[in-house]
């Protein structure tokens, strides 16, 4: 993506300022990697062009223990702090000890980044970390937006789990149904649109104008695709789905993956998981879930697991949601910013792991060959 000078400079900085609610003096920190475009956006630009303290971390959260973060919160007296939900699962999975052991009252403000955060996680983060004073911003933008686009202003916006809230002062949203037309009112879902440019914006695809046109802005008239799914609830405030491309039909109903991972994720046993289609005779399509446990020793038959986590679904969204397969598994591909990499899950379920694409990129490589080797 290109991105501009002034536009992208000035939104960082005015995003940054309101959304982490930054005073002077205060200690930031982003715990993205720098070639994210979090690390970019809100690492350097946004909080040097405030004259903020901005925090740099070379590491990784669990070393040398899970303690990391919290150990570097006490330490800088961090005011605001921004990380992604990957991040606060993989903490959340170990014992609260690592959380309790340091002096987290200089928090402000807690920032998340790059994914839905899920209930369970949410809960955590505001409890442990935020001991239930802190503002969570749930921030939703992409690399394209260049700058948070939907996210709670801290202590004026009433903030709500797993919901990014209400668009920032000078974005316009709206949800497209699939033919094209716009979708009115509250309490409805649809494709995420944004009706009119702002300042940080990329301006082209280097190289590919057409490729910038076509992907972007082709699919709705005179409006931005952002390419995710959202819905709106009853006062407005939106929650993002997941990448419509994600969207699962079994059977006849479109299903997005997010709020059944999120419905799995409620089982105190599970660390996360990862829900993708695969081919099925009647249905069409069905589900197969990737799970991890929290304790990778279960010791617990793993059939009863798998009869609970169908029945928590069944509870939350319903048994046309019920996944066929699942698979319990160390880890999940995962791009550096923590994404999790579906086109990889899709293959596995599928069956065909002759071609998984380049995996060079992947934060964990070896999990493939052993998520592979464990396929039911
Ligand atoms: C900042 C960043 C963009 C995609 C985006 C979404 C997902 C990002 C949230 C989120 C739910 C959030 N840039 N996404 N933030 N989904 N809630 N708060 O991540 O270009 O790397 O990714 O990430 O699907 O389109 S990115």
């Amino acid at each position: 993506m290109v991105h501009s000078t002034a536009g992208y400079m000035i939104y960082t900085a005015y995003t940054f300022k309101n959304v982490f609610n930054y005073k002077e003096n205060d200690v930031y920190w982003c715990t993205a990697d720098i070639g994210w475009i979090t690390g970019h956006s809100y690492i350097v630009y946004g909080p040097l062009a405030n004259g903020a303290t901005t925090v740099m971390f070379e590491g990784v959260p669990n070393y040398p223990d899970y303690g990391r973060f919290w150990e570097i919160v006490e330490k800088h007296k961090i005011n605001q702090f921004y990380t992604a939900p990957t991040a606060i699962r993989a903490l959340a999975k170990e014992k609260l000890d690592y959380v309790e052991k340091y002096d987290l009252s200089s928090l402000k403000v807690l920032g998340s980044v790059g994914e839905p955060i899920n209930e369970e996680a949410w809960h955590w983060y505001n409890d442990n970390v935020g001991k239930k004073k802190s503002p969570i911003v749930d921030t939703w933008w992409q690399t394209e937006t260049g700058g948070m686009m939907i996210s709670p202003i801290p202590y004026a916006t009433p903030t709500k789990p797993t919901y990014a809230t209400l668009p920032l002062p000078g974005v316009q949203l709206a949800l497209m149904d699939e033919k094209g037309k716009e979708i009115k009112g509250n309490q409805v879902d649809g494709r995420l649109c944004v009706k009119f440019p702002w300042p940080a914006m990329a301006r082209t695809i280097w190289g590919n104008h057409e490729r910038y046109r076509e992907t972007y802005f082709s699919a709705f008239k005179n409006m931005y695709f952002t390419g995710d799914g959202a819905l709106r609830d009853e006062v407005g405030y939106y929650r993002i789905t997941g990448r419509v491309d994600d969207v699962i039909i079994v059977s006849g109903h479109n299903l997005g993956t997010a709020p059944i991972e999120d419905a799995i994720n409620e089982h105190q046993a599970v660390a996360e998981s990862a829900i993708v289609g695969f081919p099925h005779d009647v249905k069409g399509s069905a589900l197969y879930g990737y799970v991890i446990l929290k304790e990778t020793g279960e010791s617990r038959n793993h059939d009863n697991l798998r009869k609970e986590i169908n029945q928590i679904i069944t509870e939350h969204i319903g048994p046309i949601a019920k996944l066929d397969k699942i698979q319990f598994t160390v880890g999940l591909p995962k791009t550096r910013s923590g994404k999790i990499m579906r086109r990889i899950l899709r293959k596995i379920a599928h069956n065909d792991t002759s071609n998984l694409g380049d995996i060079s990129t992947l934060l964990n490589p070896d999990v493939v060959e052993s998520i592979i080797k464990g396929k039911i």
